[in-house]
């Protein structure tokens, strides 16, 4: 058996949710936050069997597309001026990061 963790931008959860759920594929959702952007996204746990992990592996491609985003300015509070960038770098977030872990025991009571 094997947990994915799948960091998923928010724009296609609810999209991935349903895709996973249709072929009965159990998952959890955490909001959570991009440690570059800081912005939202979602991240999924998946418990499934070795054996679907490619099934999983192409609903999770098909359901989660890479996006160009704007990462704002920050000013270095105290920090290096240095590498502060006054204007606005776009950056391309990808459809989706893929974690696959092994698990060592699974219960579910
Ligand atoms: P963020 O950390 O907010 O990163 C958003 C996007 O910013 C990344 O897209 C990447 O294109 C860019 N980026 C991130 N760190 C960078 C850096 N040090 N320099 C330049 N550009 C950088 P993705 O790579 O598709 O990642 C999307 C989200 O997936 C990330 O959001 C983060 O929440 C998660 N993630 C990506 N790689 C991870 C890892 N190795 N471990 C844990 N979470 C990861």
């Amino acid at each position: 058996m094997k947990l994915v963790v799948a960091v998923v931008q928010d724009q296609d959860s609810n999209r991935l949710s349903n895709a996973l759920t249709k072929n009965q594929f159990r998952a959890t959702k955490l909001a959570s936050t991009g440690g570059f952007l800081r912005s939202g996204n979602t991240t999924f746990l998946i418990g499934t069997e070795d054996s679907l992990i490619p099934k999983l592996l192409d609903i999770i491609r098909d359901n989660c597309r890479a996006r160009e985003q704007m990462v704002a300015p920050v000013s270095p509070l105290g920090g290096n001026a240095d590498s502060y960038l006054p204007y606005p770098v776009e950056v391309e977030v990808g459809g989706a990061t893929v974690f696959v872990l092994p698990i060592e025991q699974f219960h579910h009571f």
